[in-house]
């Protein structure tokens, strides 16, 4: 098949459909341009919410924390078990709602108010990682948690309210749409082929290599076949691991890596802050063994053609389904050739070589 010419491709994860118009990217583009995000933060600001020993809007008090620091949401989106029970009768075709319980929490990465997962060295990554996976473990061991979602919104066109560098936890009484139509799509394909849909999908993947971004001992990074956002990338464990408490030493220090030099790509790519929303799909909580599960993060990055122009999912995207331009091949080339050094730390060395 020509994929020059618009065509629609398959996400065997969630079973839904994208449009993919290549020749679109060459319409002239006189909309809506961001704001460059603030490139020059400070390593401490008296004024953030999030910072070591500074008041939170709530009135608490953050630790003077020296790694990572998780703290309980302070407006969090769900609220732990009640026992008030609503007994009002209502109509069940029309009028169908139940009391979600839940944990929300907030992850610091480090102390310092500017240092993005880019600008992060492996060695300061695998701490995070190691909180990600005990927050998993602790809360999904919870009687009245289903599901425990880890996930980054990083810069203000993301939605992202502060920018000290953090993650959330939202633990769930129930599975969240997403992962609960991937349990399903991976629970079918076990059935019917009785292998991992990922597993056979990144066999794939490496014999045709041309998604392929990255790749170190334990991980593949691809932009997957069926990626919907122009630079949304698919991070693979090789091995077949259903959740990131799974993961052993040596697969955590490689997750550390492949985040580090993959964020650094995302930066590099239009020399920006690189907004996007990531986040970690594994194995639900929910009292049942689910062995088609196989670990991943999914990388949604809004940004099109520029640090100021971002794809819009509007008019079609919403009211029909979703639709790209530029190819999946395209991206991971644009990618996959950029250079896995920061560009700050170019102009550093530039700027070194420039006084020798
Ligand atoms: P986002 O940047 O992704 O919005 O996450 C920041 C979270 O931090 C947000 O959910 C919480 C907000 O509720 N927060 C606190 O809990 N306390 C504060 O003092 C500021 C922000
Ligand atoms: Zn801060």
């Amino acid at each position: 098949m020509n994929r020059q010419i618009p065509h629609r491709r398959y996400n065997p994860l969630t079973g839904q459909w994208v449009l993919v118009s290549p020749h679109r990217a060459r319409r002239p583009w006189s909309g809506q341009k961001e704001k460059s995000p603030g490139e020059n933060l400070s390593a401490y600001d008296p004024g953030c919410y999030l910072c070591p020993g500074n008041t939170r809007n709530s009135g608490a008090v953050n630790d003077q924390y020296t790694t990572t620091f998780v703290f309980d949401n302070d407006f969090p989106a769900l609220l732990p078990p009640s026992d008030e029970t609503d007994h009002q009768s209502r109509d069940q075709r029309f009028f169908i709602a139940e009391e979600v319980p839940g944990i929300c929490r907030v992850v610091c990465f480090s102390p310092k108010h500017n240092l993005s997962l880019a600008e992060m060295t492996t060695e300061e990554i695998v701490p995070v990682i190691n909180t990600w996976a005990e927050q998993i473990a602790e809360l999904g061991a919870k009687s009245f948690i289903q599901y425990v979602q880890v996930f980054e919104n990083k810069g203000a066109v993301m939605g992202c309210s502060q920018p000290h560098p953090h993650s959330q936890i939202w633990a769930t009484g129930h599975v969240p749409d997403e992962p609960a139509k991937e349990t399903e799509q991976q629970q079918q394909y076990l059935n019917t082929h009785n292998t991992c849909l990922l597993c056979d999908y990144l066999i794939q993947e490496q014999a045709e290599t041309e998604r392929i971004v990255l790749q170190n001992d334990s991980f593949t990074v691809v932009v997957p076949f069926w990626a919907v956002w122009p630079f949304e990338t698919l991070l693979l464990p090789n091995e077949h691991v259903s959740s990131m408490p799974g993961l052993n030493k040596t697969q955590r220090n490689d997750l550390a890596d492949i985040i580090r030099r993959l964020t650094i790509k995302y930066d590099n790519l239009f020399e920006t802050s690189f907004p996007y929303s990531m986040g970690f799909h594994g194995t639900p909580y929910d009292d049942k063994s689910h062995p088609e599960w196989h670990f991943h993060a999914h990388f949604y990055p809004p940004l099109l053609r520029s640090a100021t122009v971002k794809k819009f999912m509007v008019g079609f995207e919403m009211l029909g389904m979703p639709q790209r331009d530029i190819t999946a091949e395209t991206a991971a080339e644009m990618l996959r050739t950029l250079p896995d050094i920061h560009y700050k730390q170019k102009e550093v060395v530039k700027k070194k070589n420039r006084s020798w």
